[in-house]
């Protein structure tokens, strides 16, 4: 198997996010990106390769320009106001967004849905970077790869069409759907990161060329809040091809393999000729900010569950923050799935 890797993603580094009304160390971090690449290295999976230089003229088609302006400038219009801290929001509009206004504070409330993604002075450079991860990594897939995995930071699943939140700017995963779409493929974007893939949703939701499908938390009692109930099947021509499995906090293998067997039951109908897995490793019970049972155990059969679709596969890092074990879960899926493939 192939991955892709830049260490560009080391210049997205927050100091502080808000949290349940604290201000507290930001929990998505470059170690994060580091112990995955150190695991892959020491489970020789295959060759660690970095971006080709690829044009990402494909954001346009993702996100809108305007949020795109705004990501590219708002830390440097910060900087002047503020030398010595990152950019966080702490107001928002209270009834529909309507325009951004001219000031950067309420630019800030306009575009960023919560108060725990901080924009510093590296974060365009390591956004920027992660599309160019994504987009290589699935070139891999265009030549041929059967598998590929493309290690980035920040993660993706949470950015929609104009905002960012939940530690995510650019979508990765919905921006190599968006281009493996273009180059002709019907894809498949599987979520199983442990928070509802809000801003993947949004993305394709009037859509019936890509079908989304999530496995997370509840939004009853857990972030993103707002999106991720069963109701929400998609809309217009897009109706029927959004699909949202929550499962309550505390949730285990047991339950959690009910929802994956649904949610690739809803795949292989699609007939897909490729899949984009989300993959957040979040669901691990020792996760310092969720909620599931995963164990150790587990991932090597969702690794080998997901690859028993027999399809061209990438796998995009979203979440996961138990640093002593993000590595070796992320080895576990993408191993057992290699292993699955060698044999189907
Ligand atoms: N300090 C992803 O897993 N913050 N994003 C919750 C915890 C939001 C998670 C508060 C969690 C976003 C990609
Ligand atoms: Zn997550």
């Amino acid at each position: 198997m192939i991955t892709v890797y830049s260490e560009a993603h080391q210049q997205h580094h927050g100091a502080a996010e808000l949290d349940r009304g604290r201000l507290v160390p930001c929990v998505e971090q470059p170690a994060r990106a580091e112990a995955v690449l150190q695991a892959l290295t020491a489970a020789n999976l295959g060759p660690i390769v970095s971006p080709d230089d690829v044009p990402i003229d494909i954001l346009a088609r993702v996100h809108e320009v305007g949020y795109l302006h705004f990501l590219k400038t708002a830390f440097t219009r910060w900087r002047q106001v503020h030398p010595d801290s990152d950019a966080l929001p702490y107001c928002w509009p209270p009834s529909g967004r309507g325009h951004p206004p001219p000031s950067l504070y309420g630019q800030l409330g306009h575009y960023a849905y919560d108060a725990g993604t901080p924009i510093t002075a590296g974060t365009w450079e390591a956004a920027t970077a992660a599309v160019r991860v994504t987009l290589s990594a699935l070139r891999h897939l265009h030549a041929g790869a059967r598998m590929a995995f493309a290690l980035c930071r920040p993660p993706g699943h949470h950015a929609g069409p104009d905002y960012y939140g939940g530690y995510c700017f650019f979508n990765n995963a919905a921006v190599a759907a968006q281009a493996w779409t273009e180059a002709g493929a019907r894809v498949a974007i599987l979520d199983v990161d442990y928070h509802h893939g809000n801003g993947t949703q949004d993305l394709f939701y009037r859509r019936d060329d890509v079908l989304v499908i999530s496995i997370h938390a509840d939004p009853a009692e857990e972030y993103p809040f707002y999106w991720g109930h069963a109701d929400e099947r998609g809309e217009g021509p897009g109706r029927g091809y959004n699909h949202n499995l929550p499962l309550p906090w505390g949730t285990g293998w047991t339950g959690y393999r009910e929802a994956l067997d649904q949610a690739l039951s809803l795949v292989a109908a699609f007939k897909p000729d490729g899949l984009v897995v989300s993959l957040g490793l979040d669901t691990y019970a020792q996760d310092p900010i969720a909620r599931f049972a995963l164990t150790s155990d587990d991932y090597p059969l969702l690794g080998r569950a997901i690859a028993t679709l027999n399809l061209p596969t990438l796998f995009v890092l979203e979440g996961g923050y138990h640093l002593a074990t993000l590595g070796h879960h992320t080895v576990a899926v993408l191993r057992s799935f290699a292993l699955q493939a060698a044999t189907s």
